[in-house]
């Protein structure tokens, strides 16, 4: 732990010094203009925010510290005998800024194992919680339980000194990630499995061990865990969850706070909770249409019948992404390899073939194309995690990755509050008659 903690601080020194320079030199240069459409809808390609972690292209989509999903395939460790990534090689290239060799990525599944201990009163707060309670709700309510073992709350309670932040940040989003997949699964098998818990096996590796816990131990679900947990931890600075969590630790509200600030967010369904929607809307479509294995002709009749009933097609579209999503497309390729014949995943790609023009020929949609979200359940179904309630939990436990690495860089780079600036419809309009100026604090 000490020698990852110190190579993150001693990064953070570096660019927090470069920083500072930076400020004094170009601190006045004017980056992008605001339009006013941009502050009625949602700040779309406002650039507000500086995040390390990952930055996404419109067109070439996710990278990660420079990477993209097929680089990290190629380049972080693997389990033995695994073909995916490891998480905690993602992590610590997010955090680090640099790939970690095989033994670093090894040395921090062991840390997480040693620090994943679970306080028996966050076990008792989701079992007075009435078993039909949301995962998603359960697992932020359970996360907030967790918040009485926060050292950043402790020692700033006690009289923290500014320059001392990081490091209780940093520690308790190591305890807090290493914590997550124990409470998740505890969730799923209390929810779904008549509350027989599985203990944890200390010498799987973070994602492993979660889908152990879940109560799958075939090889393959390990490898789709990690796959899964790496592709989903990090999307840049500006969707809810991420953005979220930032600005809620943006008041040193701790990381534990933060975290489950953002996963409400995530748990909205224009959000990650799109993920358990569109398995939903895919049984529905099956259900209305009598047929496991719609035709295009069949699944066109249905994203119709959706649109005319003012509904959004779930898993399509996104907010930055104009193209599909290299997310969708690196479980597209796992489905190719590991079960082609499912039913349910060819009928996700017979959607993909299907939705696009549709989309497109609404001439509003701006990206017709899959998102993260349209594919992933489908896998889960064939190995038999058919409750798809659970699915946000999943996308939570992993986000944690980007959005707790990108704490731990507010913190060491000693981010103030974030607060923008906000202005009343009433101002604009009276700005717009040139009566007043809506600049200002
Ligand atoms: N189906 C139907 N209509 C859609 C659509 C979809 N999948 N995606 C966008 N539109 C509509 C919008 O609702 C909007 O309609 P109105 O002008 O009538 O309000 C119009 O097209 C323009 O929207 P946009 O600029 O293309 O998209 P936004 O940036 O506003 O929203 C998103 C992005 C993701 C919320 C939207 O595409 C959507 O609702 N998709 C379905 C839900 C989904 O899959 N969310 C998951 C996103 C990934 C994630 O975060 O996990």
């Amino acid at each position: 732990m000490g020698v990852i903690k110190d190579r993150f601080k001693a990064k953070g020194d570096i660019i927090s010094a470069e920083i500072k320079e930076l400020l004094k030199e170009h601190g006045n240069k004017v980056i992008g203009e605001v339009q006013l459409y941009q502050i009625y809808q949602g700040m779309r390609g406002m650039t507000g925010l500086v995040t390390e972690t990952s930055l996404l292209d419109a067109q070439d989509g996710i990278r990660f510290r420079g990477y993209s999903i097929p680089e990290l395939q190629e380049k972080l460790p693997k389990a033995p005998g695994g073909s995916e990534p490891l998480p905690e090689g993602l992590f610590y290239l997010m955090l680090v800024g640099e790939l970690p060799t095989e033994d670093e990525a090894n040395h921090l599944s062991s840390v997480w194992q040693r620090r994943s201990h679970v306080p028996n009163h966050v076990f008792a707060t989701i079992e007075a919680l009435p078993i039909s309670t949301h995962p998603m709700t359960q697992f932020v309510i359970a996360i907030m339980a967790l918040q009485t073992e926060s050292a950043f709350a402790k020692k700033y309670a006690e009289g923290m000194a500014k320059k001392d932040y990081w490091e209780a940040v940093f520690d308790d989003s190591m305890d807090l990630i290493a914590r997550l997949p124990r409470i998740a699964a505890y969730i799923y098998r209390r929810k779904y499995k008549g509350g027989q818990h599985i203990q944890p096996n200390g010498l799987l590796d973070w994602a492993g061990n979660f889908a152990h816990m879940m109560g799958y131990s075939n090889e393959d679900v390990h490898e789709l865990f990690r796959l899964y947990m790496t592709i989903h931890s990090d999307h840049e600075g500006g969707n809810v969850s991420a953005h979220t969590t930032h600005l809620v630790g943006s008041a040193l509200s701790d990381p534990y706070l933060a975290y489950s600030a953002g996963l409400n967010g995530l748990a909205g369904p224009l959000h990650g909770l799109a993920n358990q929607e569109v398995i939903k809307w895919i049984y529905e479509m099956q259900e209305h249409l009598q047929t496991n294995l719609p035709s295009s002709e069949q699944i066109k009749e249905y994203v119709e019948k959706t649109l005319n009933e003012g509904k959004v097609v779930p898993g399509y579209g996104h907010a930055v992404l104009r193209k599909t999503d290299p997310r969708f497309e690196a479980q597209m390729e796992f489905g190719k390899k590991h079960l082609p014949d499912d039913p349910l995943v060819q009928t996700i790609w017979n959607v993909y073939e299907t939705v696009p023009p549709i989309l497109q020929s609404l001439g509003k949609v701006k990206n017709p194309w899959p998102n993260v979200d349209a594919h992933s359940g489908a896998l889960l179904v064939h190995y038999g995690i058919v409750e798809y309630e659970f699915y946000t939990v999943l996308f939570g436990v992993s986000r944690s990755l980007g959005v707790l690495a990108s704490l731990c860089w507010d913190r060491v780079l000693n981010f103030p509050l974030e607060r923008p600036k906000s202005v009343s419809h009433r101002q604009v309009k009276k700005w717009l008659n040139g009566e007043e100026e809506i600049w200002g604090d």
